[in-house]
């Protein structure tokens, strides 16, 4: 039996006004969405030419998830996304032509051509990079609650996990902790349905990943995560609960992982039809019919944001080529921090 809240989708541009969003800012989501899907193809034929080295990762289904989340943060809030969430990062606003060349390991990209394609973030857009231990990025996320609230600033630390990474102990003791201070931080569950190969009936026992928070002391939502009005919704009164001491949500976006787990899988193990009734679900499409239908986005405005999504990556693309590699002189540059360039006390 589910204990979350399971939360319904958004109907009326009434509705969604009303959750602070104007016609502008849907017609940005929209762009966003496009554009991370167009990075993510547009980074598979990189991959394919041989540009990208090491495997690469696409969130394909989890678009509205991503875009709809950051959608919904404040400037000064940060967050910690993982490798279905290049919604966050463009939302956020790095911009594409240094996500290209992170893929290609340049030293335009935002880690300087350092590790992987997809651990990346730009930290003066209040993003911090993933390491590839999961779910490690949550206690770093709770951390940040923490230091928010011992400062006493007004900011909210977003963080980001899959349900496989779930099953794993760090989880736990992010969310006890979280919920033992009722820290300001949100909880993201992108439960994509699979963990590489294993089904979710093999991770966790609860019908809802969600369901777990009540026994942490918080509240818990499943949203529908190809529906980005809804996850905004979620997203928004989670993070504004957070920020007004309403301590810690967890948020469950629910998607299907469109394609292999990376480019190397192609996902034999996850039968036919499940992939077919979700595609009927694409997050994109789904939010294009709302638009027309309910915000009267015409031919020439969709047109028009098409036309300038294609300009932008294909320019993105020819910049990131330009882009060098890393002088290896610069290779342990960032690696260890400078005690005497920290302003922490204990480092004074
Ligand atoms: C602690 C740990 N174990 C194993 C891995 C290898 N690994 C990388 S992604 C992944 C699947 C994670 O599944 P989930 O948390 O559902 O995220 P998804 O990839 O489905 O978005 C695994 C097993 C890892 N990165 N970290
Ligand atoms: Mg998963």
């Amino acid at each position: 039996m589910a204990i979350a809240r399971e939360a319904e989708p958004v109907g009326s541009l009434k509705e969604v006004r009303e959750a602070g969003l104007d016609r502008e800012d849907l017609l940005d989501v929209y762009r966003n969405m496009l554009v991370t899907r167009g990075v993510e193809e547009r980074g598979h034929i990189l991959y394919r030419q041989g540009k990208i080295p090491g495997s690469f990762y696409t969130g394909r289904g989890n678009e509205a998830a991503a875009v709809g989340v950051a959608t919904a943060m404040g400037t000064d809030d940060v967050g910690t996304p993982l490798h279905r969430d290049m919604g966050v990062h463009i939302t956020r606003g790095v911009e594409p032509w240094r996500i290209f060349a992170q893929y290609m390991g340049r030293a335009d990209g935002p880690t300087k051509g350092k590790d992987g394609n997809v651990h990346m973030a730009d930290s003066n857009l209040g993003l911090l990079a993933m390491v590839s231990h999961l779910p490690a990025m949550l206690p770093v996320a709770v951390g940040c609650a923490l230091a928010f609230r011992i400062r006493e600033e007004s900011r909210v630390a977003v963080a980001w996990f899959g349900e496989g990474a779930s099953a794993r102990g760090d989880t736990h003791e992010g969310m006890n902790f979280a919920g033992v201070r009722q820290l300001p931080v949100v909880f993201i569950c992108d439960n994509n349905q699979w963990a590489y190969s294993t089904p979710t009936h093999l991770q966790y026992a609860t019908e809802h990943v969600a369901d777990r928070a009540q026994s942490y002391g918080f509240e818990g939502v499943v949203v529908d995560g190809t529906d980005v009005l809804a996850v905004y919704r979620e997203a928004k009164r989670a993070i504004e609960k957070a920020r007004a001491g309403g301590g810690p949500t967890l948020v469950e976006c629910l998607t299907l992982r469109m394609e292999g787990h990376a480019v190397h899988d192609d996902a034999f193990y996850v039968p036919k039809d499940m992939f077919e009734e979700w595609a009927k679900n694409d997050p994109i499409e789904r939010f294009r019919t709302w638009l027309r239908d309910n915000a009267d986005m015409s031919d020439e405005e969709e047109d028009e944001i098409t036309a300038g999504v294609k300009r932008l990556l294909t320019e993105s693309m020819r910049r990131a080529d330009e882009s060098p590699m890393p002088d290896p002189a610069t290779l342990l540059d960032g690696v260890y921090a400078t005690p005497e360039d920290l302003d922490t006390p204990h480092h004074k």
